[in-house]
Protein backbone atom coordinates (compact mmCIF):
# COMPACT_ATOMS: atom_id res chain seq x y z
CA UNK A 1 0.00 0.00 0.00
CA UNK A 2 1.15 2.93 -0.70
CA UNK A 3 -1.36 5.88 -0.79
CA UNK A 4 -3.26 7.51 2.02
CA UNK A 5 -6.96 6.06 2.85
CA UNK A 6 -9.35 9.05 1.99
CA UNK A 7 -12.99 8.77 3.13
CA UNK A 8 -15.49 10.84 2.25
CA UNK A 9 -18.15 11.07 5.08
CA UNK A 10 -20.85 13.00 7.20
CA UNK A 11 -21.49 13.52 10.40
CA UNK A 12 -24.00 11.35 12.08
CA UNK A 13 -24.13 9.11 8.98
CA UNK A 14 -22.65 5.29 8.41
CA UNK A 15 -18.86 6.87 7.64
CA UNK A 16 -18.86 7.58 11.00
CA UNK A 17 -18.32 3.28 11.33
CA UNK A 18 -15.45 3.54 9.20
CA UNK A 19 -14.06 6.32 10.64
CA UNK A 20 -14.59 3.98 14.23
CA UNK A 21 -12.76 1.27 12.71
CA UNK A 22 -9.61 3.50 11.34
CA UNK A 23 -9.32 4.94 14.77
CA UNK A 24 -9.40 1.71 16.25
CA UNK A 25 -6.86 0.06 14.40
CA UNK A 26 -4.09 3.08 14.88
CA UNK A 27 -4.90 3.83 11.38
CA UNK A 28 -4.31 7.64 9.67
CA UNK A 29 -6.32 8.68 6.86
CA UNK A 30 -7.70 11.68 5.43
CA UNK A 31 -11.29 13.15 5.62
CA UNK A 32 -13.03 15.12 2.71
CA UNK A 33 -16.01 16.36 4.71
CA UNK A 34 -19.54 15.51 2.65
CA UNK A 35 -21.73 18.02 5.16
CA UNK A 36 -24.69 18.23 3.01
CA UNK A 37 -26.68 16.91 0.12
CA UNK A 38 -25.33 19.67 -2.37
CA UNK A 39 -21.76 19.18 -1.33
CA UNK A 40 -22.38 14.98 -2.30
CA UNK A 41 -23.76 16.06 -5.30
CA UNK A 42 -20.89 18.18 -6.24
CA UNK A 43 -18.13 15.81 -5.20
CA UNK A 44 -19.90 12.54 -5.97
CA UNK A 45 -22.01 13.07 -8.61
CA UNK A 46 -21.48 9.30 -9.80
CA UNK A 47 -22.59 8.07 -6.93
CA UNK A 48 -24.44 10.25 -4.50
CA UNK A 49 -23.78 8.71 -1.40
CA UNK A 50 -21.30 8.16 1.76
CA UNK A 51 -19.14 6.38 2.85
CA UNK A 52 -17.05 6.18 0.01
CA UNK A 53 -13.46 5.10 0.84
CA UNK A 54 -10.45 5.54 -1.54
CA UNK A 55 -7.61 2.64 -0.71
CA UNK A 56 -3.81 3.16 -0.64
CA UNK A 57 -4.06 1.39 -4.15
CA UNK A 58 -6.34 4.16 -5.37
CA UNK A 59 -9.41 2.35 -5.98
CA UNK A 60 -12.59 3.19 -4.62
CA UNK A 61 -14.91 1.34 -2.50
CA UNK A 62 -18.50 2.10 -1.97
CA UNK A 63 -21.10 -0.17 0.58
CA UNK A 64 -20.00 0.43 4.10
CA UNK A 65 -20.24 -3.43 4.99
CA UNK A 66 -17.87 -4.33 2.15
CA UNK A 67 -15.73 -1.10 3.24
CA UNK A 68 -15.90 -2.23 6.48
CA UNK A 69 -14.72 -6.19 6.21
CA UNK A 70 -12.40 -5.19 3.79
CA UNK A 71 -10.60 -2.78 6.29
CA UNK A 72 -10.39 -5.78 8.60
CA UNK A 73 -8.77 -7.70 6.32
CA UNK A 74 -6.06 -4.80 5.22
CA UNK A 75 -5.80 -4.03 8.92
CA UNK A 76 -5.40 -7.20 10.50
CA UNK A 77 -3.34 -6.37 13.51
CA UNK A 78 -6.21 -4.35 14.90
CA UNK A 79 -8.49 -7.56 15.30
CA UNK A 80 -11.14 -6.23 13.69
CA UNK A 81 -12.97 -9.10 12.91
CA UNK A 82 -12.86 -12.96 13.20
CA UNK A 83 -9.70 -15.00 11.31
CA UNK A 84 -10.88 -16.55 7.94
CA UNK A 85 -10.46 -19.71 9.96
CA UNK A 86 -12.26 -18.72 13.40
CA UNK A 87 -15.22 -20.48 13.94
CA UNK A 88 -16.90 -17.42 14.42
CA UNK A 89 -15.86 -15.97 10.81
CA UNK A 90 -19.37 -16.89 9.15
CA UNK A 91 -21.79 -15.22 11.97
CA UNK A 92 -19.25 -12.05 11.78
CA UNK A 93 -20.02 -12.06 7.31
CA UNK A 94 -23.88 -13.11 8.76
CA UNK A 95 -24.63 -9.79 10.79
CA UNK A 96 -22.64 -7.41 9.12
CA UNK A 97 -25.04 -8.39 5.69
CA UNK A 98 -27.85 -8.11 8.09
CA UNK A 99 -26.75 -4.87 9.26
CA UNK A 100 -26.80 -3.54 5.70
CA UNK A 101 -29.21 -5.20 4.12
CA UNK A 102 -31.94 -5.38 6.48
CA UNK A 103 -31.49 -2.35 8.55
CA UNK A 104 -29.01 0.48 7.10
CA UNK A 105 -31.22 -0.25 3.39
CA UNK A 106 -34.21 0.78 4.70
CA UNK A 107 -32.73 4.82 5.40
CA UNK A 108 -32.74 5.06 1.26
CA UNK A 109 -36.96 5.67 1.70
CA UNK A 110 -36.62 6.54 4.84
CA UNK A 111 -34.76 9.40 5.01
CA UNK A 112 -36.60 10.54 1.93
CA UNK A 113 -39.98 8.22 1.60
CA UNK A 114 -41.27 10.69 -1.55
CA UNK A 115 -38.62 8.13 -3.69
CA UNK A 116 -41.07 5.26 -3.47
CA UNK A 117 -44.33 6.93 -1.93
CA UNK A 118 -45.45 9.88 -4.24
CA UNK A 119 -48.61 10.93 -1.94
CA UNK A 120 -46.76 13.01 1.29
CA UNK A 121 -49.80 12.32 3.72
CA UNK A 122 -48.48 8.76 4.01
CA UNK A 123 -44.80 9.64 4.68
CA UNK A 124 -45.10 9.66 8.23
CA UNK A 125 -46.57 5.70 8.33
CA UNK A 126 -44.25 4.80 5.49
CA UNK A 127 -41.52 5.89 8.32
CA UNK A 128 -43.36 4.30 11.67
CA UNK A 129 -43.39 1.06 9.73
CA UNK A 130 -40.09 1.50 8.71
CA UNK A 131 -39.12 2.07 12.55
CA UNK A 132 -41.15 -0.95 13.49
CA UNK A 133 -39.35 -2.94 10.95
CA UNK A 134 -35.93 -1.93 12.17
CA UNK A 135 -36.68 -2.86 15.81
CA UNK A 136 -37.88 -5.99 14.78
CA UNK A 137 -34.16 -6.81 13.57
CA UNK A 138 -32.47 -5.50 16.29
CA UNK A 139 -34.78 -7.82 18.27
CA UNK A 140 -33.92 -10.55 15.93
CA UNK A 141 -30.06 -10.15 16.11
CA UNK A 142 -30.17 -10.31 19.45
CA UNK A 143 -31.73 -13.65 19.88
CA UNK A 144 -29.49 -14.91 17.02
CA UNK A 145 -26.47 -13.50 18.60
CA UNK A 146 -26.93 -14.36 22.52
CA UNK A 147 -24.95 -17.87 22.37
CA UNK A 148 -21.99 -15.04 22.27
CA UNK A 149 -22.54 -13.93 25.41
CA UNK A 150 -20.14 -16.40 26.89
CA UNK A 151 -17.14 -15.36 25.22
CA UNK A 152 -17.16 -11.81 25.90
CA UNK A 153 -19.24 -8.41 26.45
CA UNK A 154 -19.07 -7.78 22.51
CA UNK A 155 -21.58 -9.13 19.95
CA UNK A 156 -19.80 -11.91 19.12
CA UNK A 157 -17.99 -12.35 22.30
CA UNK A 158 -14.66 -11.25 21.46
CA UNK A 159 -13.97 -7.90 20.19
CA UNK A 160 -14.38 -4.55 19.40
CA UNK A 161 -14.82 -6.37 15.52
CA UNK A 162 -16.35 -4.11 12.66
CA UNK A 163 -19.69 -5.17 13.67
CA UNK A 164 -20.06 -3.32 16.81
CA UNK A 165 -18.57 -0.20 15.30
CA UNK A 166 -21.12 -0.85 12.69
CA UNK A 167 -24.16 -1.75 14.86
CA UNK A 168 -22.74 1.40 17.14
CA UNK A 169 -23.42 4.10 14.52
CA UNK A 170 -26.39 2.28 12.71
CA UNK A 171 -28.73 2.00 15.79
CA UNK A 172 -27.96 5.76 16.34
CA UNK A 173 -30.31 6.34 13.31
CA UNK A 174 -33.91 6.84 14.12
CA UNK A 175 -35.84 4.83 16.40
CA UNK A 176 -32.62 5.87 18.12
CA UNK A 177 -30.88 4.17 20.78
CA UNK A 178 -33.92 4.02 23.37
CA UNK A 179 -36.15 1.52 21.08
CA UNK A 180 -32.85 -0.15 20.29
CA UNK A 181 -32.12 -1.32 23.98
CA UNK A 182 -35.43 -2.70 24.39
CA UNK A 183 -35.12 -4.64 21.67
CA UNK A 184 -31.76 -6.05 22.08
CA UNK A 185 -30.86 -5.39 25.23
CA UNK A 186 -26.92 -7.82 25.15
CA UNK A 187 -26.47 -5.59 21.90
CA UNK A 188 -27.08 -2.28 23.97
CA UNK A 189 -24.53 -3.36 26.50
CA UNK A 190 -21.94 -3.83 23.39
CA UNK A 191 -22.65 -0.51 21.99
CA UNK A 192 -22.14 1.43 24.53
CA UNK A 193 -19.15 -0.18 25.77
CA UNK A 194 -17.93 1.86 22.43
CA UNK A 195 -19.62 4.63 22.74
CA UNK A 196 -17.40 4.86 25.99
CA UNK A 197 -13.94 3.90 24.31
CA UNK A 198 -11.51 6.29 25.00
CA UNK A 199 -9.86 5.62 21.31
CA UNK A 200 -13.16 6.81 20.27
CA UNK A 201 -14.47 9.72 22.46
CA UNK A 202 -12.60 12.72 19.70
CA UNK A 203 -14.36 10.95 17.05
CA UNK A 204 -17.70 11.02 18.67
CA UNK A 205 -17.21 14.08 19.69
CA UNK A 206 -16.42 15.87 15.96
CA UNK A 207 -18.44 12.91 14.07
CA UNK A 208 -21.27 11.88 16.02
CA UNK A 209 -21.70 14.46 19.31
CA UNK A 210 -24.00 12.41 22.20
CA UNK A 211 -26.22 15.64 23.16
CA UNK A 212 -28.69 16.18 25.19
CA UNK A 213 -31.56 13.59 24.25
CA UNK A 214 -29.69 12.01 22.05
CA UNK A 215 -30.90 8.19 22.47
CA UNK A 216 -34.65 9.35 22.55
CA UNK A 217 -36.70 9.08 19.74
N1 LIG B 1 -25.61 0.91 0.86
C1 LIG B 1 -24.87 2.04 1.29
C2 LIG B 1 -25.82 3.08 1.84
C3 LIG B 1 -25.13 4.36 2.18
C4 LIG B 1 -26.09 5.48 2.50
O1 LIG B 1 -27.32 5.33 2.44
N2 LIG B 1 -25.53 6.65 2.82
C5 LIG B 1 -26.32 7.81 3.10
C6 LIG B 1 -25.78 8.54 4.33
S1 LIG B 1 -25.97 7.59 5.82
C7 LIG B 1 -26.19 8.74 1.93
O2 LIG B 1 -25.12 8.95 1.40
N3 LIG B 1 -27.33 9.27 1.48
C8 LIG B 1 -27.36 10.22 0.42
C9 LIG B 1 -28.56 10.05 -0.45
O3 LIG B 1 -29.25 9.03 -0.35
O4 LIG B 1 -28.79 10.95 -1.26
C10 LIG B 1 -23.84 1.65 2.35
O5 LIG B 1 -24.05 0.66 3.06
O6 LIG B 1 -22.80 2.30 2.43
Amino acid sequence: MSGNFVLYGGQGTGAVAVEAALVLAGQAYELVDVPDAQTLGRLLPQMRQVPRLILPDGQAMTESEAILIRLAELLPHAGLAPAIDDPARGQFLRWMSFVATQVYAHFWLKDDPSRLVPDASLHSQVSRRIEARITDCWAVMERETTGFAAAGPWILGQGPTVLDAYVAVVSRFRPRRRRFYAAAPRLGEAVRRLDADPRLSRLWDERYPFFDGWEDD
